[in-house]
């Protein structure tokens, strides 16, 4: 009786938790946001989502993999880590001096620039991630 009330407490404590995922599998849906600054062309917007707490990158991937035409390459910083060479096959270029900016719409509305890259960015539950093809 007493080891019963215990465990519903506890579990009812679980329950009440703010924050704590059900499961580590839990998604966090975000967009991304394909733009071009540089020339004009369509945007295109696409759908998917990381893991609880997962980066930016892992999501890539999985919107790379889920064969709705988006794609990506980057290479590989010794300091910095994952950088974002290319999307839907437009590279960025020093000879050019273009470059993909990495933006998040928050969900008020603002827009950030990171100050970290794909590597390291968590995106949060709906945020829209932008990639800006820009000048530098
Ligand atoms: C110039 C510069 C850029 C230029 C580099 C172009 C060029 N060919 O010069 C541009 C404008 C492209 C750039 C972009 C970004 N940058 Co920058 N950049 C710098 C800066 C001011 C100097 C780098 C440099 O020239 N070092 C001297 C050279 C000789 O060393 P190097 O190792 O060859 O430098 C290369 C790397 O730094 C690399 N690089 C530059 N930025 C970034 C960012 C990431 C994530 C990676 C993997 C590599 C990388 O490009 C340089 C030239 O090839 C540093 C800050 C600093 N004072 O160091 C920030 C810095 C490296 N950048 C930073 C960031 C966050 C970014 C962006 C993610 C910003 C954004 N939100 O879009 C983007 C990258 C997006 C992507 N496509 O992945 C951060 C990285 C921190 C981190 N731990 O991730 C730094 C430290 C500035 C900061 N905010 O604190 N950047
Ligand atoms: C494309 O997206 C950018 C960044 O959000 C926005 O400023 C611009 O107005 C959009 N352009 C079109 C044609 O929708
Ligand atoms: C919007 O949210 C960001 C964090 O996601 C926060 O830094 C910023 O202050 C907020 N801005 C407003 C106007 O509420």
């Amino acid at each position: 009786m007493k080891t019963a009330a215990l465990l519903s407490a506890t579990l009812l404590l679980l329950l009440l938790l703010p924050g704590v995922p059900a499961t580590s599998s839990d998604q966090t849906p975000i967009s991304v946001l394909v733009t071009n600054s540089v020339s004009h062309s369509l945007n295109k917007t696409y759908s998917t989502y990381v893991v609880y707490r997962g980066i930016l990158l892992g999501g890539l991937k999985r919107l790379q993999s889920s064969n709705t035409g988006f794609k990506f390459t980057y290479t590989e910083d010794p300091n910095y880590g994952p950088y974002l060479q290319s999307v839907n096959g437009l590279a960025g270029s020093t000879a050019k001096r273009t470059y993909w900016e990495l933006l998040v719409k928050t969900t008020n509305n603002t827009i950030i620039r990171p100050d970290v890259g794909i590597g390291c960015y968590i995106p949060s539950a709906n945020q829209q991630i932008i990639l800006k093809y820009n000048k530098y």
